[in-house]
């Protein structure tokens, strides 16, 4: 058993960079105990330990130090807040309740809705023939995983044998596979990708506003919506070359954000290894605060006019979409395809293994829905209802109170559909998911 939590990761991983900045911060805060050893997931270890131990190769998975295993950057985070109390990622239910459900909304939105333009950046331009292409990069970052150890050029070929086997690349257009697949099951293809693109700048431009505020999405210090939107911007958005490039010219704030939340860097003292001073009357070094907010959260369960702008896009743009996927997934557990108690797709990116006869095309678990006002069709993910069940649950826990539930439903109303989230639990009655490692059931016996 290791002495310190293992977490098995790649570098270009949306869900990775995720996890990877949250243990970074709580190890840096004393807040993790042991502290973490970063491993590389080589297709050794994926098929070796990943697959035995969660059922699924995704990274990131976390291998705790009492032999724990947790897959999913959503279960890691849940695991050490758990076990770690310590440097919280999470204001408290009772005395901050919305900047809490803020955080999660937050987190849900960078996961499962950014997930499909950050992609789509990654595969458009590496497709052949793409001006500007980041191929070769992109080749080479794959490679680093597939041909672990070997000489530069030939973890390129590796990475390069990847895309035509796995994704079928020279055939994007026409016949995707893979990753290029998972768009399209995803809503994402010729007709709707400029709108996704829109949607993305839309989203950049408002936490571009946020960030020249703030330092992070709560104030002056991280917390769990931070690390939800590492998952889009650090790998796909900011290290990947193409949009890596535009990010740096367009949204030179986010990109700082990128790094400050990465922990990595002194970032000219705007994070934890660089100091800031000014000159004493004396001449000696004067410490001054480099962070917003007194590198804290804003006072009083404050959310600022920007931050609501980013709920914004959570609810003009995604709520419908998960409003549809409840009602969906409802009929389908209750329909002669599916047996109470039996198991559901797992995966968000691509059809998963058995259900895509369900999952594409006209099947019971896709979805009309719209995108920029483009009118389009996708895939259920039942691990977005199971991420919303654990909105619920917290939910219950910020509105115990009169109190708590009221400054809820203030922070809700501007939004359309917003206090409809005050009412999860009632729309995840027929529908609700139970999940055991990567792998996704419905509950027997729906609640209720
Ligand atoms: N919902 C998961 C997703 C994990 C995931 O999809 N990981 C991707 C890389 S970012 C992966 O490993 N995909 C390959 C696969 O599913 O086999 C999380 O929060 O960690």
């Amino acid at each position: 058993m290791p002495d310190a939590y293992r977490l098995y990761s790649w570098e270009h991983s949306y869900f990775s960079g995720k996890a990877r900045a949250y243990l970074r911060y709580k190890q840096r805060m004393g807040g993790l105990g042991p502290g973490f050893e970063d491993v590389l997931a080589t297709p050794e270890l994926a098929m070796g330990l990943l697959i035995p131990r969660s059922g699924s190769p995704a990274v990131p998975q976390l291998e705790a130090p009492d032999g724990t295993w947790v897959q999913d950057s959503s279960e890691i985070i849940d695991h050490c807040e758990r076990v770690h109390p310590e440097a919280s990622v999470l204001p408290d239910a009772d005395a901050a309740p919305c900047q809490r459900i803020a955080s999660y909304l937050v987190e849900l939105l960078a996961d499962e809705w950014v997930v499909v333009p950050a992609f789509w950046q990654r595969w458009y331009f590496s497709e052949d023939g793409r001006e500007p292409s980041h191929r070769a990069f992109n080749e080479q970052q794959w490679g680093a995983v597939m041909g672990a150890g070997l000489a530069g050029p030939a973890r390129r070929l590796a990475g390069a044998g990847l895309f035509e086997q796995m994704f079928g690349i020279s055939k994007a257009r026409t016949a995707p596979q893979g990753t290029y697949a998972g768009l399209v099951h995803l809503g994402c293809d010729d007709r709707t990708e400029h709108a996704w693109q829109a949607s993305q700048h839309r989203l950049l431009g408002l936490l571009e506003a946020h960030f020249g505020q703030h330092d992070y999405v709560l104030g002056g210090r991280p917390s769990l919506g931070d690390f939800g939107l590492m998952g889009p911007l650090y790998a796909h958005l900011y290290r990947d070359a193409v949009p890596g490039f535009a990010l740096r010219v367009f949204f030179p704030l986010v990109t700082e954000w990128v790094e400050r939340t990465n922990g990595e860097g002194c970032l000219n003292a705007r994070t934890y290894d660089q100091k800031l001073y000014s000159l004493g009357p004396e001449g000696g070094l004067v410490g001054r605060p480099a962070s917003s907010d007194g590198a804290a959260w804003l006072p009083d369960d404050a959310i600022p006019e920007t931050l609501q702008s980013i709920l914004g896009v959570f609810f003009e743009e995604f709520w419908p979409v998960l409003r549809t996927s409840l009602e969906t997934l409802t009929a389908f557990v209750a329909s002669d395809a599916h047996t109470p108690g039996g198991e559901l797709p797992g995966k968000t990116f691509t059809a998963t293994h058995g259900f895509e006869a369900h999952q594409t095309g006209e099947g019971a678990l896709t979805h009309a829905f719209e995108i920029g006002g483009v009118a389009a069709r996708r895939m259920v993910v039942p691990y977005q209802i199971w991420m919303l069940q654990r909105i619920a649950d917290e939910l219950r826990a910020c509105t115990a109170t009169p109190e708590g539930r009221a400054a809820l439903e203030a922070m809700l109303a501007p939004h359309p559909g917003g206090t409809e989230l005050l009412a999860l639990d009632d729309l995840l009655r027929g529908c609700r998911v139970r999940k055991e490692g990567a792998r996704l059931f419905s509950e027997a016996s729906p609640s209720g």
